[in-house]
């Protein structure tokens, strides 16, 4: 059975975790933290979350791992068929994760953990590269009703589980509304968030939140 390594408020975890549910497929979850212990990168060699074990061995990289279940495993699909179609979801998909996740990551330790301020100019390139993140989101992103048309596909996984952690960013850090023009957006997000597979999800992370928090503030002290 493929076994899933990560933690329940990590929204890579999620990401992957909510493609299984989708395609419900069997998988045990297996708590693990991203760090620099020697015995967290013999499984993770950068020492990230999620990681997908595999009878032939350790898969890592959230993208590479939704693209290995699509790959090799039945239950419905997450990707379309047709090669250009499926470039553009994969294009969405990364659209998001590298210039809407990534630029809110560098602000999570102080919007989100209550720990030091970012620093000046990361704050200022963080909220330059989100603006032009979610202005390319806003022209490539269908809406119709998900992110790339018709279909829940991948894109919608780094959607839901980056949009609404950058979107905190903005309004918190940058006092702006990331979503206020696109209704598309707002409206899948509430979709999505109807689906019951993102109600487990949430439940599962909204348990587990305290203990991160914990985790990550006696980490940051
Ligand atoms: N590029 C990685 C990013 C995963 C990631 O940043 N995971 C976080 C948890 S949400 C993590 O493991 N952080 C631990 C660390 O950076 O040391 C992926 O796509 O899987």
């Amino acid at each position: 059975m493929l076994k899933l390594y990560g933690f329940a408020a990590s929204n890579y975890f999620n990401m992957v975790k909510l493609a299984l549910l989708e395609k419900q497929l069997p998988f045990e979850s297996v708590p693990f933290h991203g760090c620099q212990n020697p015995d967290v990168l013999v499984v993770s060699a950068r020492g990230k979350v999620p990681v997908l074990q595999t009878d032939q061995g350790f898969i890592s990289e959230t993208d590479v791992i939704l693209r290995y279940i699509e790959e090799t495993q039945p239950g419905k699909p997450l990707l379309p068929t047709d090669p250009f179609a499926r470039a553009q979801v994969w294009t969405l998909a990364k659209e998001i994760e590298l210039y809407i996740e990534l630029p809110a990551r560098i602000c999570y330790v102080e919007v989100f953990f209550g720990g030091r301020a970012t620093p000046d100019a990361l704050k200022a390139k963080a909220r330059r590269d989100l603006v032009k993140g979610f202005a390319a989101l806003a022209q490539r992103g269908q809406f119709s009703p998900y992110v790339a048309g018709e279909s829940f596909t991948l894109a919608d996984l780094y959607f839901l589980y980056s949009v609404d952690l950058a979107w905190v960013v903005g309004k918190r850090l940058f006092d702006l509304d990331f979503l206020a023009d696109m209704p598309g957006a707002r409206a899948l997000l509430e979709r999505l968030g109807q689906n019951p597979n993102v109600q487990t999800v949430a439940t599962d992370k909204a348990l587990e939140i305290p203990a991160f928090l914990a985790r990550v503030q006696s980490g940051i002290q």
